[in-house]
Parts: C-alpha cells; sequence; structure tokens
C-alpha cells in the first residue's frame, strides 16, 4: 500500500475542551504524520457545503450549527493507507459503540459532538482536502 492522504476535522466540542493536542497525538500514534493544520471558524456555507451529502438527514441544521460553533482545527494526514488508519483510530460516529482506544470513546460527547471527522473514502479525501486547502498549504 502506498503513502495515502487523509483529511482530518478536529471538532468544535474537542477545541473548546483544550484536545487539539490530545487528539493529534493519537493521530500521530496510529501511525499519521500531519503535513497541513490549519484552526478555522467555519461559516455556515462551508459547513452546508462541506456536508451536503447529509443535507437530507434529519440531522444536518443541527450538524451544520454544531460545526459553527465554536473552532475547528482541518488538518491533512499522510501515512500508509492512511484513510483506513484514520476511521480505525477514530472509532465509531456514536461514542457508546466506539472501541476502547480510539479517539471518540476518550473524548467523545455524544453522537453528534464526536469530536473529529476523518474522510470515508480515498476519492472523498481528495474532495474534503481541496475543499479546504491550497495546494501550498500541504507540505509532505
Ligand atoms: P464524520 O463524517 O464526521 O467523520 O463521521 P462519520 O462518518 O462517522 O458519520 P456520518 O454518518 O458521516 O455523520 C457525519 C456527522 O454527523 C453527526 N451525526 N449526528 N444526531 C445524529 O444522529 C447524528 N448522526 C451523525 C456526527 O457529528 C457525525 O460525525
Ligand atoms: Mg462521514
Amino acid at each position: 500500500m502506498a503513502t495515502e492522504r487523509t483529511f482530518s476535522i478536529i471538532k468544535p466540542d474537542a477545541t473548546r475542551r483544550n484536545l487539539t493536542g490530545a487528539v493529534t497525538k493519537m493521530l500521530e500514534e496510529a501511525g499519521l504524520r500531519v503535513v497541513a493544520s490549519k484552526r478555522i471558524h467555519m461559516s455556515r456555507e462551508q459547513a452546508e457545503g462541506f456536508y451536503g451529502v447529509h443535507r437530507e438527514r434529519p440531522f444536518f441544521s443541527d450538524l451544520v450549527q454544531f460545526m459553527t460553533s465554536g473552532p475547528v482545527v482541518v488538518q491533512v494526514l499522510e501515512g500508509e493507507n492512511a484513510v483506513a488508519r484514520n476511521r480505525e483510530v477514530m472509532g465509531a460516529t456514536n461514542p457508546a459503540q466506539a472501541d476502547e482506544g480510539t479517539i471518540r470513546k476518550s473524548f467523545a460527547e455524544s453522537i453528534e459532538a464526536n469530536s473529529v471527522h476523518g474522510s470515508d473514502s480515498a476519492d472523498n479525501a481528495k474532495i474534503e482536502i481541496d475543499f479546504f486547502f491550497k495546494p501550498e498549504e500541504i507540505v509532505g
């Protein structure tokens, strides 16, 4: 498996509790390297665009409200099998179902305020990276 990139967000519930470093440490310990990182406060337009695939889901407006409720840290992660490895260390969407040792088991507050986002495929990783980063902001 060649080196791959994925896209990660440290969500507002985690930045609010000063967990940016703790979450990043778990990503790094999982074998992922942070090759781009910035702290932003997403606009409603950005959050609606980013989560466009969920527009018809019942939780969409709550999710947009949550993701714009405070700062987030958007990151590009690089490593062997990065998409799958990141999903593994994140744990299940619902922290009640997340395995021990995962980020969501350790830190998530609820199914919505679940501390991290990670791309679910290599194709979506590319789309999501391009949504937030210019090529020159990524230093591998
Ligand atoms: P993510 O996209 O953030 O990495 O998380 P995921 O794949 O595990 O979950 P997904 O189904 O894509 O849902 C995106 C985000 O929406 C919120 N959510 N709320 N209230 C609810 O039932 C509900 N379900 C999902 C979570 O913040 C989830 O990460
Ligand atoms: Mg998802």
